[in-house]
């Protein structure tokens, strides 16, 4: 059982997000999906989301491609995670290349190419 984790906001959830999530999924065989918290989001981000927290995660849970969803309350919650869960696999975007090969010591660390032109800021910009 190859297990697989990946961390996002998923606000405003399109294709973009579903389709990071079927390859995340691809290369295993169970994905956890860390979902931030809007304390997270507004404190570290300054990302102000348009659904709540429980929103998100109910919209997450229900990718087929997704296994289980948990909080992402913290930046340095990974290599804690990565051990609680017994992820074999970490998956990012490459908007964040190279942010997180400080894992590669517990487990395989993999940035899969962004798809293009779609992302919630555009969402956003786009309906204004
Ligand atoms: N993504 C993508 N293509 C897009 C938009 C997003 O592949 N057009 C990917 C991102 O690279 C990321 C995931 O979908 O891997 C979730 O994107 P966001 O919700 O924007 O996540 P982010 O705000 O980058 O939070 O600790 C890590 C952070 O929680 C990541």
């Amino acid at each position: 059982m190859k297990r697989v984790i990946t961390y996002g906001t998923f606000d405003l959830l399109h294709y973009g997000h579903i389709n990071l999530l079927k390859r995340a999924k691809e290369l295993g065989d169970y994905l956890v999906v860390a979902v931030s918290t809007d304390e997270f989001n507004w404190n570290e981000k300054q990302k102000k989301c348009y659904f709540s927290y429980e929103e998100r995660k109910a919209m997450v849970e229900a990718i087929r491609y997704v296994d289980l969803v948990i909080p992402e309350t913290c930046w340095d919650q990974k290599r804690r995670d990565v051990v609680d869960y017994q992820i074999d696999t970490f998956v990012m975007g490459d908007d964040w290349q190279g942010k997180f090969d400080f894992l590669s010591d517990l487990c395989e660390v993999v940035y899969l190419p962004r798809t293009p032109e779609i992302s919630t800021t555009r969402i956003k910009q786009d309906l204004k």
